[in-house]
């Protein structure tokens, strides 16, 4: 974007605000729009700062506030097919998203996660691998920071890891990551997507403006994957990892050892009763961070050292610090009460996540479900539900979706919730000693909740106040 550019800047949730700031430092001048007319002006306002070349727009655009506008940066939870696009579109105002944005102003090396699940953990682990190496890390994106919001501080010799999300990549231009990675594509956000051709597409972008020079860390074990990989297509140096095979080149397990094989010949990496990340689909985000960061010229002594030391964030829940292994809201313990173990996996937002954190519930469990409606289907899941899941608690816009798909399988010990604390409270009546209550709903919180953030800490809140 040219300096003094007149910007219209779509949606004030944390993406859009921080390209609003970073566009006014660079002496742009931006209209900050928002659909929710019923938004406060001023708070929005205040969250991005005083500052006389921003006006603000909520509620329905009109042509006459695009006057004058060069270019429109686009929140990612803004779908493209939405009425605002096409007004933006028939005044041929181009548009790029928050991501694309902050590419063209960041300086130093970047790397790129993605996937459908464990995106997150990858992000994060890679980041602290990272760390160890650079002086300079930065780790943004849909984990939660805004990659625009960081892009100011960076130098040629800053190390940016981003996690990126298919809403994020339907708007790249130029971004081109040195490294990527996608980690397996499942069913998720059709509604927005429409096909499953398309979200794989979205994804596969991730590689589209990477060169020769560059690599992406890919999963054997995903048959879509497999064929990008192998489609002789690609541009950047394939590196691959798989859980369940033993690989010439690349990432593999022997046995209950990660290992590094080049050529046939192998090199240990971790034993995975040494890491404090849990199952199959852990070990696939540890192998694909390792290979990311050995891309990056990490030794693998240190890679080792950080994954075997890489746990648990801690935080608190009402002033009692918790540990929990991996990332907040995922497969997270939140407490023992009666016998009863409470788990929120509030991330669990599409059936393939679901199937991951109850395959990890070691015993009976009561699974609360359900939420916004992203055209799935469910039957995987509930084909897992057998000997496992003693009662379905079900919640939000696909209630009757997942109860009818559940009862077509032959599950009928079904219960409907108005809401989650109702959810919860059910759930404890019902639960019996040496039970598992498990938040995994197999849908994102959009209908409910404004995010599954805010669904996880509710799910905490009530459990915690039982
Ligand atoms: N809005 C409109 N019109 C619309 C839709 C939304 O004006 O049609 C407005 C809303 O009123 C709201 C704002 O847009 O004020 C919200 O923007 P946003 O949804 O893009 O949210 P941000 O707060 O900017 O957060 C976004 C990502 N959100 C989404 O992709 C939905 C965050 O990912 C990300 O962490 C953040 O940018 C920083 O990069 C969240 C997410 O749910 C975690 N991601 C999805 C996922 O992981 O499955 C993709």
């Amino acid at each position: 974007m040219n300096q003094s550019q007149k910007v219209l800047v779509a949606g004030t949730g944390i993406s859009g605000i921080a390209a609003a700031k970073l566009i006014l430092d660079k002496g742009g001048e931006v209209v900050l729009y928002d659909g929710n007319a019923g938004l406060n002006p001023e708070e929005v306002k205040a969250k991005v700062g005083d500052n006389a070349k921003l006006s603000l727009v909520l509620g329905e655009i009109k042509r006459s506030d695009l006057l004058g506008v060069e270019l429109c940066v686009i929140s990612p939870g803004i779908p493209l097919d939405s009425p605002f696009v096409a007004v933006v579109d028939e005044a041929k105002i181009p548009i790029i998203g928050e991501l694309e944005l902050a590419y063209q102003s960041s300086l130093g090396r970047l790397l790129a996660i993605t996937g459908t699940n464990g995106k997150t953990t990858t992000t994060a682990l890679t980041g602290e691998i990272l760390k160890a190496q650079f002086e300079d890390v930065y780790v943004v994106g849909n984990i939660g920071e805004p990659y625009t919001a960081k892009v100011e501080t960076m130098t040629a010799e800053s190390v940016t890891v981003a996690e990126v999300s298919s809403f994020q990549l339907e708007t790249i231009l130029d971004f081109r990551p040195e490294v990527s990675a996608i980690l397996n594509i499942t069913p998720d956000h059709l509604n927005r997507h429409k096909t499953m051709e398309n979200y794989i597409q979205i994804k596969e972008a991730i590689t589209l403006n990477q060169t020769e020079e560059d690599a992406v860390v890919l999963n054997y074990d995903d048959p879509v994957l497999r064929e990008f990989g192998e489609s002789g297509e690609l541009k950047p140096r394939v590196i691959w990892f798989s859980s369940r095979e033993k690989l010439k080149d690349g990432f593999c397990m022997n046995g209950d050892t990660i290992v590094y094989c080049k050529s046939g010949r192998e090199t240990p990496v971790i034993n995975v009763h040494s890491m404090h990340l849990l199952g199959r689909h852990n070990y696939e985000n540890v192998m694909a961070a390792a290979a990311m960061s050995m891309q990056m010229g990490v030794p693998l002594e240190k890679i080792t050292q950080v994954i075997r030391d890489f746990r648990p964030v801690e935080h608190r829940i009402r002033g009692v610090a918790r540990t929990f292994s991996g990332v907040e809201h995922r497969m997270e313990f939140v407490r023992e009460l009666g016998g009863v173990k409470y788990y929120n996996d509030s991330k669990g937002t599409n059936p393939d996540a679901a199937i991951q954190a109850l395959r990890a519930m070691p015993g009976p469990t009561i699974l609360i479900a359900g939420g916004y409606d992203k055209n799935s289907e469910y039957d995987d899941w509930v084909a897992e539900f057998e000997g496992k899941v003693r009662y379905l608690i079900l919640i939000g816009q696909t209630r009757d979706k997942i109860a009818a798909c559940a009862k077509k399988h032959g599950f009928t010990e079904i219960m409907y919730a108005e809401d989650l604390p109702e959810a919860v409270q059910v759930s404890a009546v019902y639960a019996d000693t040496g039970d598992y209550v498990l938040l995994s709903p197999a849908c994102a919180s959009w209908d409910m909740f404004k995010s599954f953030e805010e669904r996880g800490e509710i799910f905490k809140e009530c459990v915690m106040n039982l």
